[in-house]
C-alpha cells in the first residue's frame, strides 16, 4: 500500500510505503522533514518526471546506512539486480559500476555513476549513463533520518528521483512503474535490517 502523504507531516506528493496500513498515516515524523525536502528537491527539465517514497525501517541508522552505502554492492539489498561490476573506481565520487538486471524486466543492463556519498549527512546520489533500458537521464537521491517510534531507535528512508519520460509512455505509466522498483527496493531495505541482530 502508498498512501499519498498530504497531512500527518510530510511534503505533498511524497508516498508514504507502509503496509501497517492508514493507522500509521498520520503519525508525525520525528526528524526534520523540512531538511528533508530541501535535500531532495530536483530540477525538473521539459518531458521529465519526478516522485519521492518514504520508508520507516524499525532499525538503527547505522544499520540501515551500511548496506546503503556500498554503492559497490547493489545486490545487498536491490532484489532485481543480478550482479553488479564496477567498471571504474569503488567508493568515491564519480565512480562507475555496470548492474545486469534480473530477468523479467524491460531492460538488461544499466550503467551507473555515483555522484554523492555523505558519510556524516547519510545521502547517496546517483546518475544512470547508460545501458540497456529505456530510463534516460535517470538521477536519484536517497537520505537517511534518525526517526524513533515508541523510543526504539528507527529509521526512515527516502529515496526521490528525476527521469525522461520515454517516448509513447506518458508521465504517470513511468513514475509509477520507477515506484514499484523503488518499493521493492526499500521493502528488501527494510526486511534485511529488520532481521539483523542489534541491540
Ligand atoms: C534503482 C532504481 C531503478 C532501477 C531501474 C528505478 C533498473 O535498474 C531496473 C529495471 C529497469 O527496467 C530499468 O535504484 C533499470 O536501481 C531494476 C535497468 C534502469
Amino acid at each position: 500500500m502508498v498512501w499519498d502523504m498530504n497531512g500527518g507531516g510530510y511534503p505533498t506528493g511524497w508516498k508514504l510505503i507502509d503496509e501497517e496500513g492508514p493507522s500509521g498515516e498520520g503519525r508525525a515524523p520525528a526528524f526534520d522533514v523540512e531538511r528533508a525536502r530541501l535535500l531532495h528537491q530536483h530540477e525538473l527539465g521539459e518531458s521529465q518526471c519526478t516522485s519521492a517514497l518514504v520508508k520507516h525501517i524499525n532499525a538503527p541508522l547505522d544499520i540501515v546506512w551500511s548496506l546503503v552505502r556500498r554503492f559497490d554492492e547493489p545486490q545487498r539489498y536491490k532484489p532485481f539486480v543480478k550482479q553488479c561490476v564496477m567498471r571504474e573506481g569503488g567508493l568515491e565520487v564519480g565512480s562507475i559500476r555496470e548492474i545486469e538486471v534480473a530477468s523479467g524486466l524491460p531492460a538488461t543492463s544499466s550503467v551507473e555513476q555515483l555522484e554523492r556519498l555523505d558519510d556524516d549527512e547519510h545521502i547517496l546520489a546517483f546518475r544512470k549513463l547508460d545501458g540497456d533500458h529505456r530510463l534516460l537521464n535517470y538521477s536519484s537521491i536517497l537520505t537517511l533520518h534518525e526517526d524513533e517510534i515508541d523510543e526504539r531507535p528507527g529509521t526512515t528512508v527516502v529515496e526521490s528521483f528525476v527521469v525522461d519520460v520515454p517516448d509513447g509512455n506518458t508521465e504517470e505509466e513511468t513514475c509509477c512503474f520507477i515506484e514499484q522498483l523503488i518499493k521493492c527496493n526499500l521493502r528488501s531495505l527494510a526486511n534485511i535490517c529488520e532481521q539483523l541482530p542489534h541491540q
